[in-house]
């Protein structure tokens, strides 16, 4: 499938967010979240991540972190950029990708995480992986400077932060319980992994893991 892949800039997600997150109300602020943590809920459901955490930081960005695989790093032979820098800014288009048929599945689900990032006045990534540690950053989409290796990890895993562009969003205001209850239900839906949320700010914080899956419910 990589061949027939067309990747677009994320000019496009800026132009129309609703398009790509139904809205830019509340509703679609919390989407943002969503689309994060979806990418974990991948990692895991591949068997790698056991471990998400959000958090809701006190600047108003939000942390997602995960204990999957990481972002691949490796340069692109054809784009000449890092798996980290071409997940993050390029919209993958084409096929299932086609915005009709996003239109049609009521166009929420597995956009990409590159939306989130066009989305946000900045985005820092780390990602850890190959015994080392990585971190890229970039402003409403763009990126700043290339993926840097900025130290050593014997872990892997992947911390997205980011900040809503206050140009697209009619609020910026996360709300803990809308959060929570999606990620509890994530947690049903998905038997033993263990997702965490925290609020910088009031120091509440949730744990949820359910070994039975729904069957808990
Ligand atoms: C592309 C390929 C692989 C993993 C990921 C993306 C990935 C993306 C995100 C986003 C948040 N957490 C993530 N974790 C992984 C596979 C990497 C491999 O083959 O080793």
């Amino acid at each position: 499938t990589d061949s027939i892949q067309v990747l677009e800039g994320l000019a496009a997600v800026k132009q129309n967010p609703a398009m790509y997150i139904g809205s830019t109300d509340e509703r679609g602020l919390h989407h943002l979240v969503y689309e994060v943590v979806d990418n974990s809920i991948d990692e895991s459901l591949a068997g790698y991540a056991t471990e998400i955490e959000v958090s809701l930081n006190k600047d108003g960005s939000v942390t997602v972190t995960d204990d999957g695989r990481g972002i691949p790093v490796k340069e692109h032979p054809k784009y000449k950029k890092s798996g980290v820098e071409l997940i993050m800014t390029t919209l993958h288009a084409g096929g299932k990708f086609d915005s009709k048929a996003y239109k049609v599945s009521g166009g929420l689900h597995g956009v990409g995480v590159s939306c989130v990032n066009g989305l946000s006045e900045w985005l820092k990534v780390k990602v850890k992986r190959n015994g080392k540690e990585y971190f890229q950053e970039y402003d409403h989409g763009n990126t700043v400077a290339p993926l840097k290796e900025i130290g050593s990890s014997d872990k892997n895993g992947t911390e997205i932060t980011f900040m809503p562009d206050l140009e697209i969003f009619e609020t910026l205001e996360f709300k803990y319980e809308t959060i929570s209850k999606r990620l509890r239900e994530l947690a049903f839906l998905n038997a033993g992994l263990n997702i965490k949320l925290l609020e910088e700010e009031t120091g509440r914080q949730q744990s949820y893991k359910f070994d039975g899956g729904i069957r808990e419910f």
